[in-house]
């Protein structure tokens, strides 16, 4: 095929948890859930008695009165997560995280070659999976479970099907649409609740193989043109969509709440100016550049404003940066009474000549 990818996605096994039980050796093996009011993981030992994200800590306890509730360390984990990330960047140069545990990779260059036999091929995924799999475990003492796919879709929905510390390979469509054929179609990704309801009530369709006797303008008329062509391709294999290395997180900044109100313009624009100063600090760490800059403003009255401005070329140059946020702050009618003052960024860009750059380099 000619324009054949092959793309991995990894999921790291219930990912709070296992950290906890990795730092804590007496807490390996056990039932543990991380969580205060609600789980928001559970190790595998607690799913076995139907331990779930989401649930209420009371009943996860009903459900295992053994066990062992531990209380989050939310950035502890979110900088193990950034750990991965940094792993993976030094091998693999197309990736997209989208969450702090998992992620997509284009590993097509390290397995395609040119009359390769399809056996050839399988064995050179699995050991792709494996080098994968230690180089975290070896770094991390974390597990993880990988899926490959020839779509971004299919490789995480294989990542899904032997978890934990598992990996499953979709070789094909055909072995996609045969795999998701007779499961509940919520092991489609991006199928949310209201989706869902629509698909059991007018459709009467719980399970993949009855959303293939939809039409697709039916899905479309129901679900609008972006999500009805979506359903119709994805249970097809034909659903793709690229990798975006260049576009990252969609935004941050920074804000600061003042403890009494602030009248003064150019006290709000000392703040701007060190909030400016702060963010260029870490687009230049970050190698990133920028095409919208919004100011956020609250009043003593709790009512707020966001004012932006689109550029037309990227930018991490402070002084520009700091003129757009004061151009701006310029047109609040408001500038007194302040509460908290912010700036923000997104449009997040990396210059895509660095990126071809490294693509070259393996
Ligand atoms: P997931 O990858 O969904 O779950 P998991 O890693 O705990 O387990 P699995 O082996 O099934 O992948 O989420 C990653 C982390 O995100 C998870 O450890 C806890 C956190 N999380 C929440 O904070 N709230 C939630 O609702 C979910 C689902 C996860
Ligand atoms: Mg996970």
């Amino acid at each position: 095929m000619e324009n054949e990818k092959i793309y991995l996605h990894y999921d790291m096994d219930a990912f709070f948890a296992s950290i906890e039980q990795r730092d804590n050796p007496s807490l390996r093996g056990k039932a543990i859930a991380v969580g205060s009011g609600v789980v928001t993981t559970a190790s595998y030992e607690a799913r076995k008695f139907g331990v779930k994200s989401a649930m209420a800590m009371a009943n996860a306890k009903r459900l295992c009165p053994h066990l062992k509730v531990i209380y989050p360390r939310k950035n502890f984990y979110f900088l193990e997560g950034e750990k991965i990330q940094n792993l993976i960047k030094k091998v693999i140069k197309i990736y997209e995280f989208t969450s702090v545990d998992e992620g997509y990779l284009d590993i097509t260059q390290f397995i395609l070659a040119e009359n390769q036999t399809r056996a050839r091929k399988i064995s050179k995924i699995k050991r792709f999976i494996k080098k994968f799999k230690e180089y975290i475990y070896k770094n991390m003492n974390l597990t993880c479970s990988v899926g490959i796919g020839f779509s971004k879709v299919s490789a995480k929905i294989a990542s899904d099907a032997n978890k934990p510390n598992g990996f499953f390979i979709f070789e094909d469509k055909n072995h996609f649409v045969n795999y998701i054929f007779e499961k509940d179609f919520s092991i489609i990704p991006g199928i949310g609740k209201k989706t869902k309801e629509i698909l059991n009530f007018d459709f009467g369709a719980t399970k993949v193989s009855q959303l293939y006797e939809i039409s697709r303008n039916e899905l479309i008329r129901k679900f609008g043109a972006s999500r009805g062509e979506y359903i119709y391709d994805v249970i097809r294999g034909e659903h793709f969509s690229k990798i975006n290395v260049d576009k990252k997180r969609k935004s941050y900044g920074y804000e600061i709440t003042f403890n009494q109100n602030v009248n003064e313009i150019y006290e709000l624009q000392e703040e701007l100016r060190a909030q400016v100063e702060k963010i260029c600090q870490k687009l230049k760490e970050k190698k990133e550049f920028v095409k919208t800059i919004t100011v956020k403003i609250k009043y003593s009255d709790f009512t707020g404003h966001t004012r932006s401005k689109t550029l037309e070329n990227t930018t991490n140059d402070e002084k520009l940066i700091y003129k757009v946020a004061l151009e701006n702050f310029s047109h609040f009618v408001k500038k007194d009474e302040v509460r908290l003052i912010g700036i923000y960024v997104s449009n997040i860009f990396k210059r895509s000549f660095i990126q071809l750059k490294l693509i070259d380099e393996t």
